[in-house]
């Protein structure tokens, strides 16, 4: 509605820095090298850029490992880049959000480093310090003060024979988590963040927000997780202590504690800051009271439901096949469930997800650019924010590869480590990396048909994916019909009609399993998408659409797509279409 604040209607794009454009010829993107880019993003229409990463670290994960949050990481570039950034994304009338990442520091953050001089330093109590388990030595396996299992495998404690405690981290040996429950570390955090909001960012994007808060017992301990079945063989001395660690008891105080601190008072230019949270593990529940407006928390958070709903037993080294009708459900859920209060974001992919065109759409040749538009189509006319990752916009696809020698990701590395010692073989384990691993993500940008894809001059830091000669985003630009601007005219619906922001969402058709269809309205405009995502063709009758299927064709896949007979739709593998009325 009017006077509603003006990232409603936004559309969010995501640069993952290392991988979008290299100035200098390190083989590694830089600043200078997305301030290059900014007409790209311009001509796509985006008007919000989220920024990885880009403060001093020492790198152990690609960035979200913090040493120094008001540096910038030589290999990134300088604070005057930043200034400059800033300036050419505001002149274009786009906007800043960079990445806070505050449930952990870099084990090299000053903050850290004197944390863990002594036991008497008075930084001790920044991060969560324990002593190893009684009856057992420090260091032993076992001697672990609960037996959580690291996201980067292994266990969430390390030993620190220096002063004979471990610590925790919940990712990365080198990313001890920072303790919330001190205030000062609090105050230190929205010191930090007043400061950037000063030099006119505007917003946060934050990295596993809902961790921040843990449970603590009475004693001061920890609790153990239970040991169950579902941990692959080699980690199952570990248990899942995410019960202890996610949307904590002091969640909700701490958000609204910095919301009043630093989120209330807005922008250096006056209007109000974006908010997203990134929170593993989120209810519908939780999202509803982090995201109502009246109880001044954050704007909107990621849920991880959708992207987990093709993980097998094993978790996301075990990707099933898509079964459609789950993935329209969750969504739909999530769409209804903030409708009334709330808000939320949209997103297929991003840096730690592999390329929707490959795991929910078809990247043959014969299909990836419609499955790209139609996958782009059913997620743009939701509620919600959307998000668009680095060369989802020309249907860039999963690399894949199939040696560990190839791959770069911590977290990948970690589970080849773990599971081959646990006994599992390199073809079964690489089976399970080849879909998901992030570096599926990663892979530089493809700019050109020119080599490294127009990357880098030097030796791209991960390889670039084979696929450039035919993706890549100057062929995009310059193809009417390509992904590109399918993008492009989809970011534009959402500007030009106020039914693609606010209206409300029905789903048509829940239980068919290659049509995702749904209904926006809004007064008296209803809004109708429908979309075959399958490599079938499909026919359907949507009941009650037949005055939406005659209305206007908003946008389409396929130009010469057949008409509409009543409320009869027949669709060609991969065809979407939608329609105003
Ligand atoms: O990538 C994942 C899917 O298995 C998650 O475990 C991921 O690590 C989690 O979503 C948190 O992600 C964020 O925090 C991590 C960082 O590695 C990710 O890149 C970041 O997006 C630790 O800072």
């Amino acid at each position: 509605g009017r006077g509603s604040p003006w990232w409603r209607s936004a559309v969010v794009y995501q640069v993952y820095p290392r991988s979008f454009a290299d100035s200098d010829g390190d083989g590694i993107g830089d600043l200078r090298g997305v301030i290059a880019k900014l007409d790209h993003l311009r001509s796509l229409g985006v008007d919000v850029v989220w920024l990885s990463p880009i403060f001093t670290s020492p790198q152990a994960d690609n960035g979200y490992d913090i040493s120094d949050y008001q540096g910038i990481d030589p290999t990134f570039g300088s604070l005057e880049d930043v200034d400059e950034l800033v300036a050419g994304l505001h002149s274009r009338g786009m906007r800043l959000v960079m990445d806070l990442v505050v449930n952990h520091t870099s084990d090299e953050h000053q903050w850290f480093v004197e944390s863990a001089a002594s036991k008497d330093s008075p930084k001790r109590d920044w991060y969560w310090w324990r002593p190893p388990r009684e009856g057992f030595v420090g260091g032993e396996r076992g001697a672990e003060p609960t037996n959580w299992h690291s996201f980067f495998s292994g266990s969430t404690w390390q030993w620190h024979p220096e002063t004979g405690e471990y610590y925790l981290h919940l990712f990365a040996r080198k990313q001890p988590d920072l303790n919330w429950e001190n205030p000062e570390v609090r105050q230190a955090v929205y010191a930090m963040m007043r400061w950037w909001v000063a030099r006119g960012v505007d917003g946060f994007r934050m990295d596993v927000i809902n961790l921040i808060s843990k449970v603590v017992c009475d004693d001061g301990a920890l609790p153990d997780g239970v040991v169950g079945t579902d941990l692959p063989a080699g980690v199952s001395r570990y248990a899942d202590g995410s019960p202890f660690y996610t949307n904590g008891p002091r969640l909700h105080e701490f958000l609204h504690e910095m919301h009043t601190e630093v989120l209330a008072h807005g922008a250096a230019s006056g209007d109000v800051l974006i908010t997203v949270g990134e929170m593993p593990g989120v209810t519908l529940e939780e999202a509803r009271k982090v995201t109502d407006p009246a109880r001044r928390e954050l704007d909107m958070v990621f849920t991880f439901e959708h992207v987990g709903i093709d993980h097998g037993p094993g978790g996301k080294w075990a990707l099933r096949p898509l079964h459609l009708p789950d993935l329209k459900a969750n969504l739909a859920r999530w769409q209804e469930g903030l409708m009334a209060v709330g808000w939320n974001s949209l997103y297929w992919n991003n840096h730690d997800q592999p390329r929707v065109v490959s795991r929910w759409g078809d990247d043959s040749a014969e299909h990836r650019v419609a499955s790209a538009k139609s996958l782009g189509t059913v997620l743009h006319l939701l509620r919600g924010t959307p998000y668009v990752y680095q060369g989802e916009e020309l249907g860039m696809t999963n690399v894949g590869w199939s040696q560990i020698g190839s791959y770069q990701d911590i977290e990948t590395l970690n589970y080849y480590s773990e599971s081959v010692s646990g006994g599992a073989s390199d073809g079964e384990v690489m089976a399970g990396i080849g879909p998901v691993s992030r570096d599926n993500a990663r892979t530089p940008m493809q700019w050109s048909d020119t080599p490294h894809a127009g990357f880098t001059t030097g030796t791209p830091w991960l390889a670039v994916n084979p696929n450039y000669p035919a993706v890549n985003a100057e062929a995009a630009v310059a193809d009417p019909d390509s992904v590109f601007h399918h993008y492009r005219r989809l970011i534009e619906l959402r500007h030009a009609h106020e039914v693609v922001v606010e209206g409300d969402f029905a789903l048509l058709l829940p239980d068919h399993e290659q049509v995702f269809a749904y209904t926006r309205s809004l007064g008296d405009e209803t809004l109708l998408m429908v979309a075959n995502l399958s490599s079938a063709p499909a026919v359907v009758d949507l009941p009650g659409q037949a005055a939406t299927v005659a209305g206007t064709l908003l946008i389409a896949t396929h130009a010469d797509g057949a008409p509409a007979d009543g409320e009869r739709v027949s669709l060609a593998p991969w065809e979407s279409r939608a329609y105003l009325a």
